[in-house]
């Protein structure tokens, strides 16, 4: 059966593109998300992408990933430094998770130096722009593809 994995964006990630391009780069999330729709095909698994500025609606899109998806690839933006509820909903799922970041959050401000998502998740990848979507793509499905 063809793995299937779910593409998480979190808060503000709808201005990709449209504001403060020195930071976050001149990509939109439809750019970032046609990129990976490229790379899937490739790699030969499916993706859904779901983005909102809501921690519960995150959650909930957590929680609906048990029975069809194999992992999930998040940027949990600033709920990466603050959201315990979003580490709980993955711990819960037990899905592998890889999280991911446009900047490098260990070179910004020390506020962003700690990420409550990253013990859950598989891996971080984070400072690549949008090519850190596609390396932890490229990541997630090997590590499920591994653990077929
Ligand atoms: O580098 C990343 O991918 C972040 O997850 C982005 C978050 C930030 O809070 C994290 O520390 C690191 C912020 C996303 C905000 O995105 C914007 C995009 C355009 C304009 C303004 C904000």
């Amino acid at each position: 059966m063809t793995i299937k994995l779910m593409i998480l964006h979190g808060p503000n990630l709808n201005l990709l593109g449209k504001r403060e391009p020195s930071i976050y780069g001149s990509q939109t999330i439809e750019d970032i998300n046609a990129s990976m729709i490229e790379l899937a095909a490739d790699l030969g698994c499916d993706l859904d992408f779901f983005q909102s500025n809501c921690e519960g609606e995150l959650i909930n899109a957590i929680h609906g990933t048990v029975s069809e998806y194999r992992g999930i690839l998040i940027n949990p933006a600033a709920y990466t430094h603050t959201s315990i509820a979003i580490r709980d909903a993955l711990s819960a799922v037990g899905l592998p998770v890889v999280e991911v970041h446009l900047s490098n959050i260990h070179g910004r401000e020390p506020f962003r130096h700690t990420s409550i998502v990253a013990p859950v998740a598989i891996g971080q990848i984070s400072g690549f722009g949008g090519d850190s979507y596609l390396l932890g793509l490229r990541a997630l499905h090997k590590y499920v593809s591994n653990s077929l």
